[in-house]
């Protein structure tokens, strides 16, 4: 009996698919590490703020459901710039550029539309999610006066 309870169980974990990954992460070693793991309980991305000065993405903040994290990046030197996704329009690629700092960001959606942050200087990177149909659910990354490094973390989409 205890067998068969085991082998079952066994059995529901083999079939069910895996969903999550995590691609980064992009940038130096420098500031202190964050995460954004519990914000993804509040819902699906909904909307996003970035902060550029001449050289670098200097804050970031998203919007989980209708609450935005807490926001990253301790100054307010260069522009803070908002969007708001579409109901329903989740990001499934981020590419970008970094130095030891964050330098650039590109977020892409499955409704077909780009919203690019910052410059074109660093090293490339291009960021997708291993598992076909999954989506960004948050962020990590370290920050101090910048954003030093960035990383994703992707999973089916929000169910609300
Ligand atoms: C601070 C400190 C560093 C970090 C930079 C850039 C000015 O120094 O947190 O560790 O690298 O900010 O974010």
């Amino acid at each position: 009996m205890l067998l068969w309870i085991f082998i079952s169980v066994l059995c529901i974990a083999a079939a069910k698919p895996h969903s999550a990954s995590f691609t980064g992460e992009y940038g130096g070693a420098g500031g202190k590490r964050f995460s954004q793991s519990r914000n993804e309980m509040d819902g699906p991305i909904t909307a996003l703020r970035v902060r550029v000065n001449r050289f670098y993405i200097t804050g970031i903040q998203i919007r989980y459901g209708n609450n935005w994290s807490e926001y990253r990046g301790d100054s307010i030197l260069g522009d803070l710039e908002e969007i708001f996704l579409r109901p329903g329009e989740d990001i499934i690629q981020v590419s970008g550029k970094h130095t030891t700092y964050l330098t650039k960001l590109v977020f892409f959606t499955n409704k077909g539309r780009n919203f690019p942050f910052g410059k074109d200087y660093g090293t490339s990177f291009n960021a997708v999610p291993l598992h076909p149909h999954t989506v960004l659910r948050f962020i990590s990354g370290r920050s101090g006066l910048l954003i030093n490094a960035i990383g994703f973390h992707w999973d089916n989409p929000s169910s609300d």
